[in-house]
């Protein structure tokens, strides 16, 4: 049951089940992926699953803006975080819902009759991973589901929203919608590019939702892949981040905050203003030994959890990236996109 109340954040993207194991170049070439990327499954892919199932695969919930839910909630106090997206009728649609249930995050998932859930296949050879998503029923998430009564309720009732890009290959209206809502009522919308493809491949859908981020969060890869699409002629990552500050935005009650993660190298924060002054600051990561980390999946997704904790929190921008960094450290020491387990607290 929804609390009354609502939930001060409400996060929407692609519910998915990780299909989790090590693989090796052979397996990489077998299916053209590189190390360490993401994309979308065609037919020439779906064999995967049943390739990463035979090399003792482990099943773990994911979906990037799910894993930032899940995360953000671990660093909130309780009914803080809702999550919605599109999952079959099916046992990993129950694996993903149950998930969610224990960490705390409630869920509001249209349900599909006819495609089973999503899933991401990921191919981890040391440090990198690889992700081949077969997207299915978070495929067929509609604007219709968003705007029922019940769903727009919760969207009205919360104060901040979080939107993972790799829903810009799903539902662009719903995206828009919340956007709309948050630049009328001055609430923070954050939005994660996700991965290179998405301003490669979808630069038209990305660009139609940009004006209404606040918070921008990418990548060093995600990034480079940004100024190249859009032929900015650079490869500075301090010279992108001030220029996505500085795009175009809806809210001009805000200015627009745009954060690059570099793996270990630091993280750099760009704030724009409305007179073009741009501020960047950098924040070093929080350090783990090599031999400390159980592997990468989904540590974007736990930096933009704990970010998302601090501003929730009504933390200052610079604690909400130590907040982001603290919680992506201790997610690469779990197996994926997971967290410590009895919570350990910041
Ligand atoms: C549309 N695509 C490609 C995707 C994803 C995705 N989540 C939503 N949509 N491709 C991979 N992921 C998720 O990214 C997490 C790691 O950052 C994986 O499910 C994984 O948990």
């Amino acid at each position: 049951m929804a609390a009354a109340q609502g939930y001060p954040l409400l996060c929407l993207e692609n519910p998915l089940l990780d299909i989790q194991a090590r693989g090796d170049a052979a397996l990489l070439e077998k299916y053209g992926l590189k190390e360490n990327d993401a994309i979308l499954a065609e037919e020439q892919h779906m064999g995967i699953y049943e390739d990463l199932l035979a090399r003792d695969a482990k099943l773990i919930p994911g979906g990037a803006a799910q894993n930032t839910a899940r995360g953000a909630q671990y660093m909130l106090p309780e009914q803080s975080v809702v999550y919605i997206g599109c999952i079959g009728k099916d046992k990993f649609g129950d694996i993903l819902k149950k998930t969610c249930e224990e960490a705390g995050v409630h869920t509001e998932y249209r349900v599909d009759e006819s495609q089973p859930t999503g899933k991401c296949g990921v191919v981890i050879t040391g440090h990198n991973r690889s992700m081949c998503t077969h997207l299915a029923a978070a495929n067929e998430y509609k604007i219709e589901h968003l705007k029922q009564p019940e769903i727009w309720s919760l969207v009205e009732k919360a104060k901040f929203y979080y939107v993972g890009g790799y829903h810009l290959t799903v539902c662009v209206p719903a995206i828009i919608a919340l956007g709309e809502e948050a630049a009328a009522k001055n609430k923070p919308f954050m939005l994660s590019l996700s991965a290179p493809f998405i301003p490669q491949f979808f630069k038209e859908q990305l660009d139609s939702v940009l004006p209404y981020t606040d918070y921008t969060f990418c990548n060093e890869t995600e990034a480079l892949a940004y100024s190249e699409s859009h032929q900015w002629g650079t490869e500075d990552i301090v010279e992108i981040a001030k220029k996505l500050a500085q795009l175009p935005k809806q809210n001009t009650q805000r200015p627009r905050v745009a954060i690059v993660t570099q793996g270990t190298e630091p993280t750099i924060v760009a704030i724009g203003s409305p007179a073009g002054l741009i501020e960047v600051k950098e924040f070093k990561v929080h350090e783990i030994s090599k031999d400390a980390i159980n592997d990468t999946n989904g540590a974007g997704d736990a930096f933009a959890g704990g970010f998302c904790a601090g501003i929730v929190g009504g933390k200052s921008l610079d604690d909400s990236v130590d907040m982001g960094q603290w919680l992506a450290s201790k997610s690469i020491q779990e197996l994926g996109p997971s967290f410590p387990f009895p919570k350990q607290t910041y």
